[in-house]
C-alpha cells in the first residue's frame, strides 16, 4: 500500500504547479490591467482573425474564397501550406496597435489591415480594412467572397441583426470579459470616398462544439443555389453559406463530445475587385468615442501608425543608416512584423507523461502569449525557439519580451520541469498528430530563454534610465524563485556520467530502426550523437548551454542582491578551457565532440523478409528498412563535425586566445565542411551521415541544411571574438563579414523569390525548404541587418 501511495505522490509531482507566487498576477492580461494589449491578432494560425488575450475569448475571423473557378470549392481560413498561396504575412505590425497584412492569392491579393482604438473598460474598439486587387496578369477581375465571423467559445453570446433580406449587417454580443459590443459590417466600396459597389450578401446563424470546427462548418453550409447578377452582367450561380447541415457520415457530435455549444455567425459579401470593405468592433463600455473609426477617419490613423512605426523600426535597427536599400528595409520589416503578428494567446492542458504513470495525465490549465516558429505548419508555443524569437522582440518591446518569459515560466511543474511543445486547447490539438502530443518530464530543450534575460539584463544595465528597461528589475525578482528551481532541475536531471558534464535524456529508445536515435530534446533532431544511447554520453552542447545559464543566474542573482557565489563558481568551472578540452575536444577530429558509445560502422539496410518458394511477393510485409552495425561500438569520441562542435565558440565560452579558435575557424571557412554561400551547413560535407535519410521515412533535417538560429550565434560570436584583443581577432572580423553577407542575401533572395521566409536553407542551392512561412528564428536574419547582438 505505501508503495502505491508514494507511487501516486510521485505521479501527481508532474502535474503540480511550481508553488512560488506566479510571475504573472492571475488577471495581468485582463482588460482592466492590461487593456492595451487585450485585442490583438493573437491567432497566428488563421490568415486574418482577432481574439481577447483571455481563455475564453470570443473570436473573430476571415474566410475566403473565389467564386466561377474551375477548381473544386477554394475555402481559406487556417493557414495551410496545401493552399499554395504565393505569399501572405504582416508587413507592418507594431505588436500593439495595428497591422497590415499581404495576403496573395492565385490571381488577386487581400490586404488586411486593423487598427486598435482604446476607451471605456474592455479593451475599445477596432477596424478592420480589407482591400482587395487583381494581379495584372490575371484576364478578367475576380469575384470573390469574404466571410467575416464571430464565434464565442463556450462563454458568452451573439446575436445576427438581418438587414435587406440576406444581409447581415452587424452582430451583437455580450461576454463576461467584453461586456456589450457590436460589430458592423460596412459596405464594399471601389475605394474611400466611392459610393457602395454591386455586392451578394448571405450569413449563417449557429452554433460549434469548438473553434477547430468553424472550418468544417462552414464547408458543410455551402450551397449554390444563389445567383449573382451584377447589374451589367450575365447572372451566374454562385457558392454561399447557407444552413448548416452536419455531414451524414461522422454524423452531428461523437457521443463523447459533451463541449457546450457556443455562438458562431458568419457574414458573407461577395464582390468583384477592385474592392474595400471595413468591419468594426465597438466596446459598449465606450460611450464617449469621438467618431467612428471608418472610412477617412481609419485612413488617417493608419496613415499616422505606419509613420510612427516606420520611425521606431528606423530608430531600432537602423537600416537606412547603414545604406540598405528600401526592398531590403521592406523585408526586415516583414521579418519584425511577421514575428510580432505571429504572438499567440493559447490555453489549456498539456498531455503529460512521467514514468511514475501508466498512462499520460492532463496538466493544470495554464495560458501561455508566445511567438510561435510557422503559422501554418506549427502555429504553437516551442521552448528553446521562444528565447530566439524574444531575442528580437526584446529590441522592439521589451514588455513582449518580459510578459512572454513570464508565461513560459509559469508554466513550470514543482520539479522545475517546463514542457518542450506547448499544445495547449483544442484548436491547437487538432493540428497535431497524436504519437507528438505527449510530453515527458525526463526531457529538456535548451534553456534559451537565458539568452533573452541576458540581452533584457544588458538593456538595463546600458540604459538603466529608459522607460521601457525600468520594469525589468522587479520582473526579475518575482522571476527568481522559479528561475533556481529551472537552473536546478537542469544541473540535477541533465547531467552526465563525468562531473561537470552533462547528458540529454530522451533519445530515441528503438536503435534498430533509425540509422541514428534522435534527440528531440536537444532541438537539434536527427543531429549525429552516440549510435547506441546510453547513459555513459556526455554532449558538449548541453554543457555550452549549462556554462551560459550559470553566468546568467549569476549576473541576476548579484543584481538582486541574493547569493550569487555557487553561479558564479558553477560558471567558472563549466567555461574553464581546460576542462572543456578534457571533457570534449577529439584529437582524432581536431574539434569538440560529444562522447560515448559509438561506431561509425552503420548503415540502412533492407530487412530480408523470407518468401517461400513459389509464393507471391506482395503477400509478405514490405521489407523496411533497419540498422545493420557492422562494427560494435566502443566508448569514443562521436566525431560529428557540424553545429553540436561550434557550441563552445557559439555561446562565447572558449577564451579569446584559445587556439581551438583557430581549428573551428577553419572549419568554418571551409567548403568542404561547414561553409556554404547561404551560411553554415548544420553537418560537414565530409562527415558520413551528411544528407543521410534517418528511415525511409524520415528524410535529412539538421544532417547538411542550413538554419538561421544557429548561424545567428554564430554571426553574433564572431563579433563577439573580434570585439575583444587575441590571436584570432583579425580572422574572426573578416569571416564576420562574409558569414552576415551570405546569410542576409540569401534569406533575403528567398523572401524576394518564393514570398516565404523559411524554416531552413538548402545548402547547395541556397533554396528556403520546410515549413513556410517560418518567421521563427529565421527572422533573426534582421538582427543581423541591424548588426545587433
Ligand atoms: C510535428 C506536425 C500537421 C523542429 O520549430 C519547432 C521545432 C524546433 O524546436 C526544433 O528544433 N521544429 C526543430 O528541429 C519543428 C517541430 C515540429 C513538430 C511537429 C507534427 C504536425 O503538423
Amino acid at each position: 500500500f505505501y508503495a502505491l501511495y508514494m507511487r501516486s505522490n510521485l505521479a501527481n509531482r508532474v502535474v503540480t504547479l511550481h508553488a512560488a507566487p506566479p510571475v504573472l498576477d492571475a488577471n495581468s492580461s485582463s482588460a482592466k490591467v492590461s487593456p492595451d494589449r487585450f485585442w490583438g491578432s493573437y491567432r497566428p494560425q488563421v490568415y486574418f482573425g482577432m481574439k481577447t488575450r483571455s481563455p475564453t475569448s470570443i473570436v473573430t475571423g476571415m474566410m475566403w474564397m473565389r467564386q466561377f473557378s474551375d477548381m473544386d470549392v477554394n475555402l481559406r481560413h487556417t493557414c495551410e501550406q496545401g493552399d499554395r498561396l504565393q505569399g501572405y504575412g504582416w508587413l507592418m505590425h507594431d505588436g500593439l496597435t495595428f497591422g497590415v497584412q499581404e495576403i496573395r492569392d492565385n490571381d488577386f491579393t487581400l490586404t488586411t489591415e486593423f487598427v486598435k482604438r482604446m476607451g471605456g473598460g474592455h479593451g475599445g474598439d477596432w477596424t478592420w480594412r480589407i482591400t482587395a486587387k487583381q494581379h495584372s496578369s490575371s484576364p478578367q477581375a475576380p469575384v470573390i467572397s469574404l466571410m467575416f465571423y464571430a464565434a464565442a467559445d463556450t462563454e458568452g453570446s451573439l446575436e445576427a441583426h438581418v438587414e435587406e433580406k440576406n444581409r447581415l449587417a452587424s452582430i451583437t454580443g455580450s461576454s463576461e470579459e467584453l461586456g456589450n459590443f457590436k460589430i458592423t459590417f460596412r459596405k464594399p466600396v471601389t475605394g474611400e470616398l466611392s459610393s457602395a459597389k454591386y455586392a451578394s450578401y448571405n450569413y449563417l446563424q449557429t452554433v460549434t462544439p469548438g473553434l477547430e470546427k468553424l472550418t468544417d462548418i462552414v464547408k458543410h453550409s455551402l450551397n449554390r443555389r444563389f445567383v449573382y447578377s451584377p447589374p451589367s452582367g450575365e447572372k451566374r450561380h454562385y457558392i454561399a453559406v447557407d444552413v448548416y447541415k452536419p455531414p451524414h457520415h461522422h454524423n452531428q457530435q461523437k457521443p463523447s463530445d459533451t463541449r457546450k455549444e457556443s455562438d458562431f455567425v458568419v457574414h458573407q459579401v461577395t464582390v468583384q475587385t477592385p474592392f474595400q470593405v471595413e468591419v468594426l468592433f465597438e466596446s459598449g463600455s465606450f460611450y464617449n468615442r469621438p467618431n467612428q473609426l471608418v472610412g477617412s477617419i481609419m485612413t488617417q490613423e493608419l496613415e499616422k501608425r505606419k509613420a510612427e512605426f516606420n520611425a521606431k523600426f528606423e530608430k531600432t535597427f537602423g537600416l537606412e543608416s547603414k545604406s540598405f536599400s528600401q526592398a531590403h528595409i521592406k523585408f526586415g520589416k516583414a521579418a519584425l512584423s511577421n514575428m510580432l503578428g505571429g504572438m499567440g494567446y493559447f490555453y489549456g492542458q498539456s498531455v503529460v507523461q512521467s514514468v511514475y504513470n501508466d498512462y499520460p495525465l492532463l496538466y493544470p490549465e495554464g495560458a501561455l502569449f508566445t511567438a510561435v516558429p510557422s503559422r501554418s505548419f506549427f502555429p504553437r508555443g516551442f521552448l528553446w525557439d521562444e528565447g530566439f524569437h524574444q531575442l528580437l522582440l526584446s529590441k522592439w518591446d521589451p514588455q513582449v519580451t518580459r510578459e512572454a518569459i513570464a508565461h513560459w515560466i509559469d508554466l513550470m511543474n514543482m520539479e522545475g520541469w517546463i514542457p518542450r511543445e506547448q499544445i495547449l486547447g483544442d484548436e491547437a490539438r487538432s493540428k497535431v498528430p497524436a504519437e507528438f502530443i505527449v510530453q515527458r518530464n525526463e526531457n529538456a530543450n535548451p534553456p534559451t530563454l537565458f539568452l533573452a534575460l541576458q540581452e533584457l539584463i544588458e538593456q538595463l544595465l546600458s540604459h538603466p534610465d529608459k522607460a521601457a528597461s525600468q520594469p525589468t528589475l522587479p520582473f526579475l525578482r518575482r522571476l527568481f524563485p522559479r528561475l533556481k528551481t529551472w537552473f536546478e532541475w537542469y544541473n540535477t536531471t541533465q547531467t552526465g556520467p563525468l562531473p561537470n558534464s552533462y547528458r540529454w535524456r530522451g533519445r530515441d529508445k528503438d536503435t534498430n530502426l533509425f540509422l541514428n536515435p534522435k534527440t528531440l530534446t536537444s532541438g537539434l533532431d536527427d543531429y549525429p550523437r552516440a549510435s547506441h544511447p546510453s547513459a555513459d554520453e556526455r554532449h558538449v552542447d548541453l554543457h555550452c548551454w549549462m556554462a551560459l545559464s550559470s553566468g546568467i543566474m549569476a549576473s541576476i542573482a548579484q543584481l538582486l542582491g541574493e547569493p550569487h557565489q555557487d553561479y558564479e563558481l558553477s560558471h567558472q568551472i563549466l567555461s574553464d578551457n581546460n576542462l572543456l578540452n578534457e571533457l570534449h575536444w577529439s584529437e582524432q577530429l581536431r574539434a569538440f565532440s560529444d562522447f560515448g558509445n559509438h561506431t561509425q560502422a552503420v548503415s540502412l539496410q533492407q530487412e530480408k523478409v523470407y518468401v517461400p518458394p513459389g509464393q507471391p511477393r506482395h503477400q509478405f510485409p514490405v521489407a523496411r528498412l533497419v540498422r545493420s552495425v557492422r562494427r560494435a561500438p566502443k566508448l569514443q569520441y562521436v566525431n560529428a563535425l557540424g553545429y553540436v562542435s561550434l557550441f563552445p565558440f557559439l555561446l562565447h565560452v572558449l577564451q579569446p586566445d584559445s587556439p581551438k579558435l583557430e581549428y573551428i575557424f577553419h572549419d568554418m571557412r571551409d567548403p568542404n565542411k561547414l561553409w556554404t554561400p547561404y551560411g553554415l551547413r548544420s553537418l560537414s560535407k565530409a562527415d558520413p551521415l551528411y544528407m543521410k535519410r534517418n528511415t525511409e521515412h524520415d528524410a535529412p533535417y539538421w544532417r547538411g541544411p542550413v538554419w538561421i538560429n544557429i548561424n545567428y550565434l554564430a554571426v553574433r560570436a564572431l563579433h563577439h571574438y573580434s570585439n575583444i584583443d587575441g590571436p584570432y581577432k583579425e580572422k574572426a572580423a573578416a569571416l564576420y563579414e562574409e558569414l552576415r553577407t551570405n546569410i542576409i542575401n540569401n534569406v533575403y533572395r528567398q523572401y524576394v523569390e518564393t514570398g516565404y521566409i523559411w524554416e531552413q536553407y538548402n545548402d547547395s542551392t541556397g533554396r528556403g525548404q520546410g515549413s513556410h512561412p517560418f518567421t521563427g528564428w529565421s527572422a533573426l536574419t534582421l538582427l543581423m541587418m541591424a548588426e545587433h547582438y
